[in-house]
């Protein structure tokens, strides 16, 4: 049982929540770098955020192992050899181990460590934190690495508790490995976790069905093993290479493109799809082809026909292939699989079209809809997060005069330079909302040198609190909203607007402009006195002095 009896408050320089890229990288900054006395604060049992959570079977990232790592330290970089193209979830979980050791991190993180609240102590100028077990902080910084896709999203279905089999969620997965040999087993959803986890347990289940709302584009991963030799080179001009990556929109290894598809012939566009299909990746091919594929219907249209194509070539039986041909726009993150058209050719795997026949109940023996019941032993549900918002919303973060988070996004996030919130002094959030859409592990990065560049600066100078004015987060949403009416991204309902969640606010949740153009914002509002921010206040003592 949580015992609720609060203890003695301990006061530090900042608490930093999670323990995932963000928190680490921060961790890092504050303990290392600044001399300062921080701690990471995390629900999980173990470092490594998302990669902690998100174990099921099939579980990668889809950036280039080699651009999805931090670049801060050049022997951490020589050191760690990735041993794929696209690398596994435990290699990624071990690298972030790694990391926590390497940089003698784990003597400033608590785990299992639930916080429910974070409130703004106007009289000292300091973050009250409180979590589930009663213990207290007092902290002048308050830093969130939450992540943006980590609050699970479990839809409820009638009769779920009359199930006798087991139910999963791929972002709450054992520890211990599940093992689906000869299982009958049911995935609900088929996002970027859906496509990995059916196409790894189809492998081994006896029979696997697919529930399937809304069909996909995704393009092959094209995974291979990768030449140390390779990573080598990379770490030779660590700074430039990662220099190039972080000017790019988007943040990956490749070339993005500089043409519209519209702006060649036919020809040369059949022959620029079927380069990208054949290299693999999901960003490469909406981004490394033509640069209009995200904000032009007609281009957008090409790249559609091009993958409708390809899927009716992998998928042999026609009521499959009909089943798995999308129709809609090519406007959501760019999918990328590890053979999952050709996972959906086998015998042992069907697919039921639940937009058509929705799931009426769970049975004590499976699931229920118009077409039927099918038995399970699992049934493993891959419908994705209450993204963005919801870890912000499940804490009690309240600023100035009580202003609470929860009320402050009713309407959606915001907050200048994604980074802070108006009316909510000394808090900053590394890739929080309305921030960049990119990989992640570079950029991440980046905002926490920023974030610890500024915090560096205010003592220099003296200044005790720093917070966004509401004219600077209010500009910042409007670039966003701006931007983003400019893209397809908007058009269609998925969770970057937070469709995916009944009842949810749709909104704008990200900069939209590409992660070289985030830098130059940031960057010139460091270079002019942090313009946008307030900053006041009488210096206050901290803790490590
Ligand atoms: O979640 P999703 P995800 N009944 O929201 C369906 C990152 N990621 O976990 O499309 C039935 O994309 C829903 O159907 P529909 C990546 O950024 C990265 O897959 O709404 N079905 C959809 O099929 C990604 O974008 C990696 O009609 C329901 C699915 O569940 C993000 O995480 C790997 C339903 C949810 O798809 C989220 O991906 C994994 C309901 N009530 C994740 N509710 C890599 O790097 C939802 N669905 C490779």
């Amino acid at each position: 049982m949580i015992s609720t009896t609060l203890k003695t408050v301990e006061t530090l320089d900042a608490v930093v929540l999670g323990a995932g890229f963000a928190g680490l990288a921060m961790l890092h900054k504050l303990q290392n770098k600044l001399g300062l006395k921080a701690k990471i604060l995390d629900k999980a049992g173990g470092v490594g955020g998302t990669w902690y959570w998100n174990r099921y079977p099939g579980a990668r990232s889809d950036t280039e192992s080699w651009v999805y790592c931090y670049s801060f330290d050049a022997t951490l970089y020589r050191e760690w050899k990735w041993t794929e193209r696209y690398p596994r979830g435990s290699e990624i979980l071990s690298y972030l181990e790694h990391v926590a050791d390497r940089f003698d991190l784990r003597k400033n993180i608590m785990l299992n460590t639930l916080v429910t609240k974070a409130h703004w102590n106007e009289q000292i100028e300091r973050w009250d934190i409180e979590t589930a077990q009663g213990d207290r902080f007092s902290a002048k910084y308050l830093i969130t690495g939450l992540g943006i896709l980590s609050a699970a999203n479990k839809p409820k279905f009638k009769g779920e508790e009359n199930f006798k089999g087991t139910i999963l969620h791929t972002a709450n997965w054992p520890t211990t490995p599940v093992d689906f040999t000869g299982k009958r087993v049911g995935v609900i959803g088929n996002g970027s976790t859906g496509i990995q986890v059916m196409a790894e347990t189809s492998k081994i289940a006896k029979e696997l069905v697919l529930y399937q709302r809304t069909p996909q584009y995704s393009v092959p991963a094209r995974n291979h093993p990768i030449d140390p030799a390779f990573l080598d080179g990379i770490a030779d001009n660590l700074d430039g290479y990662f220099d190039r990556v972080r000017r790019s929109a988007t943040v990956f290894a490749f070339e993005e493109a500089t043409k519209g598809a519209m702006d060649v012939s036919p020809e040369t566009r059949e022959a620029v799809y079927e380069k990208a299909w054949q290299d693999g990746g999901g960003f490469n091919f909406m981004f490394g082809t033509f640069n209009d594929i995200a904000v032009n219907r007609e281009s957008n249209a090409t790249a559609c026909d091009f993958i409708r194509k390809k899927i009716a070539e992998v998928i042999t039986d026609p009521v499959k292939c009909e089943l798995m041909t999308p129709t809609d726009l090519y406007a959501r993150r760019p999918l990328c699989d590890n053979h999952f058209y050709e996972a959906i050719n086998q015998d042992n795997v069907r697919v039921l079209d639940i937009k058509k026949h929705p799931i009426i109940e769970f049975t004590d023996e499976g699931i229920r809809t118009a077409e039927g019941e099918v038995k399970l032993d699992y049934v493993i549900f891959a419908t994705g997060f209450d993204a963005v918002t919801g870890n912000f919303v499940r804490i009690d973060f309240q600023g100035r005069n009580g202003l609470k988070m929860s009320d402050h996004w009713a309407n959606g996030p915001r907050a200048f330079l994604g980074l802070s919130a108006a009316g909510f002094p000394n808090m900053f959030s590394l890739y929080g909302p309305p921030g960049p859409f990119t990989n992640q592990p570079p950029a991440i990065e980046w905002q926490a040198e920023w974030v610890s560049e500024l915090i560096k600066n205010m003592m220099d100078r003296s200044v005790s609190m720093i917070e966004a004015t509401p004219e600077a987060e209010q500009a910042w949403l409007d670039e966003c909203i701006s931007i983003e009416g400019q893209t397809l991204f908007g058009k269609i309902d998925w969770w970057v607007s937070g469709a995916n969640i009944p009842g949810k606010t749709k909104a704008v949740s990200f900069y939209m402009g590409g992660f070289g153009e985030y830098m130059k914002h940031a960057t010139a509002c460091a270079a002019n006195n942090y313009d946008g921010y307030i900053q006041s206040g009488a210096r206050t003592a901290m803790a490590a002095e």
